[in-house]
């Protein structure tokens, strides 16, 4: 029994469970794997986040604890009355049957029947990153999926044209920029993202105190346009002809002033050409706003002494989020906004992965799925087709799947649909320490250790953090004697799968003697130790031995243009018009210059309503709603109505009702609320926990209901075939 020690011990630490990535004080007594954290408290000494939290962070003491989480490996097995369960089995066992279970499908159905999926936490955990690759790649599978198709798959898309780079995404200069236009995000509530920015109630207040002006497109009145000093409530899904309709402006009126980017622009002309059927007046009756109110906002963008426009989910995953992200881009290009304090720059991070030539620089079209022709992005299809690649026969057909860090059940467009797909698989192992909706299908899980007992650099949020910082942070608590790291566990997996896989291995001897090498080396070494080399790789500016010593972190000072001398491309230029583009817009002429009318009526005979989704501060996708701390008080999962939607169908607060779509139905209470366009419904994703298997008892008596079993997997990206969340057609009635 370990002692009550009299004072806690303060560590230093770090919050990853969303980009803020927050710098933490954590009290800690006991000694060992028997320690407790006994408080959480926002680091006021970090130089990025400056002493922000938010109640997530308290969540993570309760993810240590949560009597829930699975501590040893376990494999389903059917009990007597045919009922699975999952008994627990030691770590060689369960290595050994993952392995198995892999090549087998492998030998028989070659090696694209094994698929992939990687989830959201997978770049907030490092170990992931350093050692993840040493597994996947042996898996030689084109099947491989992520997050990122039901989320930011459009910003790499245009970074990787634009600027030769995935990851070369410029990062508004919140903390000097006069003017910030902000679509379809709600960093008040999601506290940023591709803009790690801690305590963005702050910065805003700053903007403004300092004469400068925030402006918010949004569906719903949120927490971030309630703080703004203009919101529109744009119609959803019809961001691309406003963002158009801006370009339009900036050619029709003269404001074109790209500044120090002039001589890096090719193709302004044809911008001018692409844009022009998209003015302004020709879109207003597709988008909801007004002529001379998008006329202002462009001129008032072009005069600020440095403005960013800026959209995140709500504009990436739509039915043109490729287009929106382009026009952003080219807005801030046009109006000289890109790479200029106050508008967007390229980050400099202490270990760059872009400039290291760490990270590739992305390709798209490289190969396309069998089932719909869709195209991969830089090695990855997009996941609205995995269902259907699961269930359509046929060489090809995916009959495994790893799953790492993912919920796709909860998260993924037609969450339902895959939730049975899963069911079918001929083997499903789960990196992941829950018992969720995805891997219940799982026959073997393999449970990491939990955030708080490992060590921790950001190696992907610091390149889109609002300052330079670097930060080190050792793990909080010891985990428990055996337990497992992600990168061990990868590291092991890649071991054993490759000796049982040799004789399936393709190229050449020294090929594969180097794979066996890489595995062998790095698979021994911690991801501290790859920190130690890639810091040193990077010119040792920084040096672990510094931030080790400094775990509150290291400023490395304001965002700095580096662009011109930065830019991948062997030309060295911008090409402002990506052929893709340069095709599409063309045939969205008519289409966005009419009013953007739902295609769907409900049984009541009404038009259908749009939905779109919603975030909470105390919720973080689809995993946290174990912690009663952040579940408590009222339910969340309630459906946003505007009171005349309700009056038309007799609806009343608190009611529960049934909403339906193509794919599915849920029932949800409604909430009635003016905060919400009308002809708009909105309802928060991450929800649905009360499903057979689920193994959450926090989460089962909160469940509330999935979005994504309304939500679409034919309702996608027209160029890159990301997830389309947002103005999905739903009916509502009384249930
Ligand atoms: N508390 C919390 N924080 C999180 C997360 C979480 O689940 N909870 N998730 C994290 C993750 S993984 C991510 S990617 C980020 C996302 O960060 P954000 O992009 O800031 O996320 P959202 O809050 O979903 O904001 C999207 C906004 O788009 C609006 N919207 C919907 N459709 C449209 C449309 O068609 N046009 C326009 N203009 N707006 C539209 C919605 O009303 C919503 O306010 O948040 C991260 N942070
Ligand atoms: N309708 C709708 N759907 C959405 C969104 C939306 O706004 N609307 N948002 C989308 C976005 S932005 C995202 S990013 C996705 C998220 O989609 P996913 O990544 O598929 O789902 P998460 O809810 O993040 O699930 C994370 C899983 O990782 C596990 N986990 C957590 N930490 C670790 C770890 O350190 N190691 C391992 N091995 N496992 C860990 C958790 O237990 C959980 O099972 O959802 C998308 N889906
Ligand atoms: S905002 Fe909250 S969840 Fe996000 S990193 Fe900070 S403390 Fe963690
Ligand atoms: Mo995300």
């Amino acid at each position: 029994m370990s002692q009550p020690s009299a004072a806690p011990r303060v560590h230093t630490g770090v919050c990853n469970l969303c980009e803020a990535i927050c710098g933490l004080r954590f009290d800690v007594t006991g000694e060992g794997p028997a320690a407790r954290i006994t408080a959480v408290r926002g680091n006021p000494d970090d130089p990025l986040s400056r002493g922000h939290i938010c109640p997530k962070a308290v969540a993570l003491k309760d993810l240590h604890e949560d009597p829930d989480r699975l501590r040893q490996p376990v494999r389903r097995v059917v009990g007597p009355d045919g009922t699975p369960r999952f008994e627990p089995i030691s770590w060689d066992q369960a290595f050994d049957l993952v392995v198995e279970g892999l090549v087998r499908v492998r030998e028989q159905h070659g090696a694209n029947a094994v698929a992939v999926y990687q989830g959201n936490p997978n770049v907030h955990n490092w170990g992931n990153i350093t050692h993840g690759h040493l597994f996947f790649s042996q898996l030689r599978t084109r099947a491989r999926f992520s997050a990122t198709s039901a989320d930011q798959l459009p910003h790499h898309v245009v970074a990787h044209w634009l600027y030769g780079h995935q990851l070369a995404i410029p990062i508004p200069d919140i903390d000097r920029t006069q003017y910030m236009l902000v679509l379809g995000a709600n960093p008040l509530a999601s506290n940023g993202s591709l803009m790690t920015v801690p305590d963005v109630r702050a910065r805003f207040k700053a903007l403004r105190e300092r004469g400068g002006k925030l402006v918010v497109l949004d569906p719903r009145r949120t927490e971030t346009a309630a703080i703004a000093d203009e919101h529109h409530a744009i119609d959803p899904g019809t961001d691309a002809a406003w963002l158009l309709a801006v370009l339009h402006t900036l050619f029709d009126e003269d404001l074109i002033r790209p500044g120090h980017l002039q001589g890096l622009l090719d193709q302004v002309d044809a911008v001018r050409e692409a844009v022009h059927p998209f003015s302004p007046e020709a879109t207003a009756a597709h988008t909801g706003i007004d002529a001379a109110t998008t006329r202002r906002l462009a001129r008032e963008l072009t005069a600020a002494d440095g403005g960013v426009a800026y959209g995140r989910m709500g504009v990436s995953t739509q039915a043109h989020g490729v287009v929106c992200q382009w026009a952003i881009q080219a807005i801030n290009l046009l109006t000289g906004n890109v790479d200029r304090e106050g508008g967007a720059l390229l980050t400099s991070p202490a270990l760059n992965l872009i400039d290291m030539k760490l990270m590739g620089p992305g390709h798209l079209g490289a190969w396309r799925s069998r089932v719909r022709g869709a195209p991969e992005f830089s090695g990855e299809l997009p996941v609205s087709v995995l269902a259907e690649e699961i269930r359509t026969p046929g060489r090809g057909q995916v009959r495994a799947l790893v799953t790492a860090a993912g919920n796709p059940v909860l998260s993924t467009p037609n969450g339902g649909q895959l939730d049975g797909a899963l069911a079918g698989l001929d083997f499903m192992v789960a990196i992941d320490f829950y018992v969720n909706e995805t891997t219940r299908h799982a026959h073997v899980i393999l449970p990491p250790t939990c955030f708080v007992e490992h060590d921790h650099y950001d190696l992907v949020f610091l390149h889109l953090a609002v300052r330079n910082v670097a930060r080190y942070s050792a793990a909080v608590v010891e985990p428990a004697p055996g337990a497992l790291h992600d990168w061990q566990i990868y590291a092991e997996l890649a071991r054993r799968y490759a000796q049982r896989a040799w004789a399936l291995e393709r190229g050449g001897l020294r090929q594969r003697l180097t794979g066996l090498l890489t595995r062998g080396v790095v698979g021994r070494l911690s991801p501290r130790r790859l920190l130690a080399i890639g810091l040193r790789r990077a010119g040792g500016q920084v040096k672990l031995a510094q931030l080790e010593a400094q775990p509150d972190g290291i400023d490395l000072g304001p965002l700095k243009p580096s662009l011109v001398s930065r830019l991948q491309r062997r030309q060295r230029r911008i090409r402002l018009l990506p052929e893709a583009i340069r095709r599409e817009l063309p045939t969205l002429i008519t289409e966005l210059t009419t009013p953007a009318a739902a295609s769907l009526q409900g049984p009541d005979g009404l038009p259908a309503l749009k939905l779109i989704g919603r975030r909470d501060v105390r919720s973080n996708n689809s995993w946290m709603h174990n912690s009663a701390r952040l579940v408590s008080g009222k339910p969340r999962c309630t459906l946003w109505v505007h009171p005349d939607d309700a009056a038309r169908r007799g609806l009343h607060d608190g009611q529960t009702v049934t909403v339906g779509s193509r794919t599915g139905r849920v029932q949800v209470p409604v909430h009635i609320t003016p905060d919400i366009r009308a002809g708009v419904v909105s309802l928060p994703h991450g929800w649905g926990h009360d499903r057979p298997g689920v193994a959450l008892q926090v989460a089962r008596a909160h469940a509330g209901a999935s979005i994504n079993d309304l939500t679409d997997d034919r309702l996608t990206d027209r160029i890159s075939a990301n997830a389309a969340f947002s103005a999905v057609p739903v009916w509502i009635e009384a249930a």
